[in-house]
C-alpha cells in the first residue's frame, strides 16, 4: 500500500488555515455567522435558501411534485445561496440554519415563520403539511422513514468520505480512499438488493425516502459524482440503474433538479426559482446567453 507522509497528532488540534483541498476557503472550527446580512424575501408561502447539490434537490424535487399534486401551499421561492462565496454564513442566513448548510427552509404561511433545516426534516415537514409522499400506515410509514434516515446517516460517508478523499483531498491516500470506496459500495448494494425487491426505496409507492436518495445515489449510479462511475463499477448496481431512470422521467424530479444549479449545460440551469413559468423563461441559455 502506498504510504502518506507522517503525521504525529500534536497533543492539542489547532487551526492549520493552509490545509488545503477543494472548499478548504469555507471549512472552519467555528460556527455562527460572519457577517450581518437579511436574507431577501418573496411572495410565496415557502421561502428556500439552498443551491442545487444533491441535499438542495431533494427539497426541490419534492416542492415541484407537491406542486404538480395540486398543493397551492407548496408555491416557493428558491433563493441561491453560494456556499462557495460563504453565504451560508450570513447572519440572516444562521437565523435560518445555525448549522450554515444548505438547504434551508421559512415556511412563512402561518401567522409566525416557522424554520426548518437539515433536508430530511424539511422533507417530512413538508410531507406532514400536505399529507403527501409519507404514507400514514404504520408499516408503510416506519419503512419509509427507516430509508430516509439510512440516506441521512449513509450519504456523509459517500460525500465527506469517498468524494472528499477520491476528488477533493489535495493528496490521494490509498488507505482513505479504499476505505470509503468500500463502503460506498456496500451501500450502493444495499440498495440494489432492496430495489430487486421493490419498485420504490419504502415499497410501490414513491415516497420522500426516494426524494432523498435519488440526489445522491442516482447521480453517483450515473457516473455524475466525483467522476467515479468507472472507479466504482456503478453499472453493476442494475437495480440501481432501473429505479434511477424512473424518477429521473418524472417531470416534477427533472424541474426540481433544475432549481438553484449553478453549473452543467446553461438550460439546465434555474438559478433562482420565483415562478413556475421561470423553468420556460429564465434558464441561464434564455437570460445569460453568452456566459
Ligand atoms: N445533513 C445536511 C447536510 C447539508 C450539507 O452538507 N450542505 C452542504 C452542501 S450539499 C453545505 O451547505 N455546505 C456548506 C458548508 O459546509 O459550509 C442536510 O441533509 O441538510
Amino acid at each position: 500500500m502506498n504510504m502518506p507522509p507522517d503525521y504525529t497528532p500534536p497533543k492539542v488540534w489547532t487551526w492549520n488555515k493552509a490545509s488545503g483541498g477543494r472548499f478548504a476557503n469555507i471549512n472552519r472550527p467555528i460556527a455562527g455567522p460572519t457577517h450581518e446580512k437579511e436574507l431577501p424575501v418573496g411572495r410565496h408561502p415557502m421561502q428556500l435558501y439552498s443551491l442545487g447539490t444533491p441535499n438542495g434537490v431533494k427539497v426541490t424535487v419534492m416542492l415541484e411534485e407537491l406542486l404538480a399534486l395540486g398543493h397551492a401551499g407548496a408555491e416557493y421561492d428558491a433563493w441561491l445561496i453560494r456556499i462557495s462565496e460563504g453565504e451560508q454564513f450570513s447572519s440572516g442566513f444562521v437565523e435560518v440554519n445555525p448549522n450554515s448548510k444548505i438547504p434551508a427552509l421559512l415556511d412563512r404561511s402561518g401567522p409566525k415563520p416557522i424554520r426548518v433545516f437539515e433536508s430530511g426534516a424539511i422533507l417530512v415537514y413538508l410531507a406532514e403539511k400536505f399529507g403527501a409522499f409519507l404514507p400514514t400506515e404504520p408499516a408503510a410509514r416506519a419503512e419509509t422513514l427507516s430509508w430516509l434516515f439510512w440516506q441521512m446517516g449513509s450519504a456523509p460517508f459517500l460525500g465527506g468520505g469517498f468524494g472528499h478523499f477520491y476528488a477533493y483531498a489535495p493528496m490521494k491516500i490509498e488507505y482513505a480512499i479504499d476505505r470509503y470506496a468500500m463502503e460506498v459500495k456496500r451501500q450502493m448494494d444495499v440498495l440494489d438488493r432492496r430495489l430487486a425487491e421493490s419498485e420504490y426505496i419504502a415499497g410501490p409507492d414513491y415516497t420522500i425516502a426516494d426524494m432523498a436518495i435519488w440526489p445522491w445515489y442516482g447521480n453517483l449510479a450515473k457516473g455524475l459524482a466525483y467522476e467515479a462511475g468507472e472507479f466504482l463499477s456503478v453499472q453493476d448496481y442494475k437495480n440501481v440503474q432501473r429505479w434511477t431512470d424512473q424518477i429521473a422521467a418524472r417531470p416534477a424530479a427533472r424541474r426540481g433538479r433544475m432549481v438553484n444549479r449553478v453549473q452543467g449545460d446553461p438550460a439546465s440551469q434555474l438559478r433562482e426559482r420565483h415562478d413556475a413559468s421561470d423553468f420556460e423563461t429564465k434558464t441561464q441559455d434564455k437570460i445569460a446567453p453568452t456566459t
